[in-house]
């Protein structure tokens, strides 16, 4: 990474941006606008449409209307391919231009943002890419009279409601195989990040995704999120975010056309180490980054760590250790380990968890407050929690923030009970070297995801998805192309 040429694009001055509606570039119907808001120093970047409920529905018209004409859909596998790679070249070719926009808008430190979201945005969208013209359909079982066959078929116009802590690469996940399986989109970014999806949707167009096929609608999402989700005309709604979005999301549908709900609602994921642990100051510094990356707004962040209780001081202190060994700041600098909280509003809530949990009898080890307030950026130290009981608030609920909260258990029996003991189930950890115990917790921890000795990093060729509250449906991986097609039986009487 080059200092000065991040420097130079953080120089220049941000455009006004508008919707990306039938392949133009179009404001909100009353011309309202919203201020893009830099956590970085708390300035106004830009701004973007405040999108109408009419603005969403004609981009859903639009993507209607591209799905029906067969613009996208009916072109051959191949050239839906060369197009789609030809995006991913071109996201990778302005790469970080693209980080660095992202994270003026969000404040993830750049390191992480350019692998994390052009990076893997170009990768993902590829991947699906490549996979397109690999789907066979299947010929069934049947009696030598009939031929049965089954096809894949895309499901017309997909909806995708998209978070702020990874705008792009949280967006490729949907678009990936939602554009690979030939359905049209209406993505609807978060109110927080917006910017770099309308730059990575605007190459879209130019490597040649007809107009219509991809749209992007910004603005509040009570107003253009909630006409998106109650529309007719939409048949999927593919979504990252909060369980209460979630909820309203699943509402809409019934409220609606009984449209198809895929939610990816985040966690309480558990990190679980025993004193068998093959290396423990690896798992200490791995604990931390796997919670206070990104200031810890990662929906697979291990912002539970269960500790084995003959283990548990020296391991805290190591934590705590590699915890005031990462750098909190400027996140487009290329030595800042811990950028800025995406909003003020989400730094209270994120305050807020940490007062709570010491009336709660949390003790707070290291950090616990607001930082680098002089910079007018939304800066919070990475805070470590210890004592924090069963059905503590931090035990229970999602913070979304850089705040670790810590429990000590007994046995292996004790961490699986504390582990499945929250409503979520997305991800998870258990470091040992007792190879049974290891796949003991694959299959006990209540998780989409499970690690052992090590925390994240998954790539895309394995699937993401929660199980209970954390939501269901996978993004990643060839078994995401499901979301995105109905399957078609023929059924031909020879
Ligand atoms: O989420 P919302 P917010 C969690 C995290 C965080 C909390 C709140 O705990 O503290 O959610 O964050 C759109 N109809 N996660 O407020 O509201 C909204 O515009 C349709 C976990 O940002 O769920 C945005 O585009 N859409 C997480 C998207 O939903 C609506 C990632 C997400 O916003 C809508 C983000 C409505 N009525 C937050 N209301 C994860 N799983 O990784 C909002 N939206």
């Amino acid at each position: 990474m080059d200092q000065t040429k991040i420097d130079a694009l953080r120089a220049q001055p941000v455009a006004p941006f508008d919707h990306l509606i039938d392949g133009r570039h179009v404001p909100a119907s009353d011309g309202g606008r919203m201020d893009v808001i830099s956590p970085i120093d708390g300035t106004v970047l830009t701004s973007v449409a405040a999108g109408t409920a009419a603005d969403m529905d004609a981009a859903i018209a639009s993507a209607r209307a591209a799905f029906e004409d067969g613009r996208w859909a009916g072109q051959p596998p191949a050239a839906r391919k060369k197009v789609l790679m030809k995006w991913a070249d071109l996201i990778e070719a302005n790469a970080l231009e693209l980080a660095v926009l992202g994270v003026r808008d969000n404040g993830t430190e750049i390191g992480m943002a350019l692998k994390a979201e052009p990076g893997s945005a170009a990768g993902t969208i590829r991947y699906y890419a490549e996979a397109l013209d690999k789907l066979y359909g299947e010929i069934a079982t049947t009696p030598q009279d009939i031929l049965g066959m089954i096809h894949r078929e895309p499901v017309g116009v997909v909806g995708a409601i998209i978070p702020w802590n990874f705008p792009m690469m949280i967006g490729a996940w949907k678009l990936g195989p939602a554009l690979a399986m030939g359905n049209s989109v209406v993505l609807k970014p978060s109110e927080t990040a917006s910017l770099s999806l309308l730059r990575m949707a605007a190459l879209a167009l130019e490597a040649g995704v007809p107009p219509g096929v991809l749209n992007v609608v910004t603005g509040a999402g009570s107003v253009v999120g909630q006409t998106l989700g109650l529309s007719m005309n939409v048949d999927v709604l593919a979504f990252t975010g909060s369980g209460a979005t979630g909820r309203r999301l699943m509402e809409y549908a019934a409220a609606s056309n009984m449209k198809r709900v895929y939610l990816e609602l985040g966690g309480k994921s558990p990190n679980i180490v025993f004193a068998d642990a093959p290396d423990l100051d690896e798992a200490a510094k791995v604990a931390a980054a796997g919670i206070f990356r990104n200031a810890g707004q990662v929906c697979v962040a291990g912002s539970r760590l269960l500790v084995e209780a003959s283990i548990h001081d020296d391991f805290v202190a190591a934590v705590v250790k590699a915890t005031e060994a990462m750098r909190v700041g400027d996140p487009l600098r290329t030595d800042t380990h811990i950028g800025a909280v995406n909003s003020e509003g989400q730094l209270n809530v994120n305050l807020g968890f940490v007062k709570t949990a010491q009336a709660e009898g949390g003790n707070v080890m290291t950090g616990g407050g607001r930082i680098l307030a002089e910079t007018g950026g939304y800066y919070m130290a990475p805070t470590v929690v210890t004592d924090v009981t069963r059905d503590a608030t931090l035990a229970q609920r999602e913070v979304f923030g850089p705040v670790l909260g810590v429990t000590a258990f007994e046995t292996e029996a004790d961490a699986v009970a504390l582990a499945n003991a929250t409503v979520y189930g997305l991800a998870g950890a258990a470091w040992t070297a007792n190879l049974g115990r290891a796949h003991r917790m694959v299959r006990a921890v209540r998780t989409g995801v499970m690690h052992i000795n090590t925390y994240g990093g998954a790539d895309g060729t394995v699937p993401l998805g929660g199980v209970g509250q954390s939501g269901n449906g996978s993004d990643k991986s060839l078994h995401a192309i499901d979301k995105y097609v109905n399957l078609k039986t023929a059924w031909i009487k020879l």
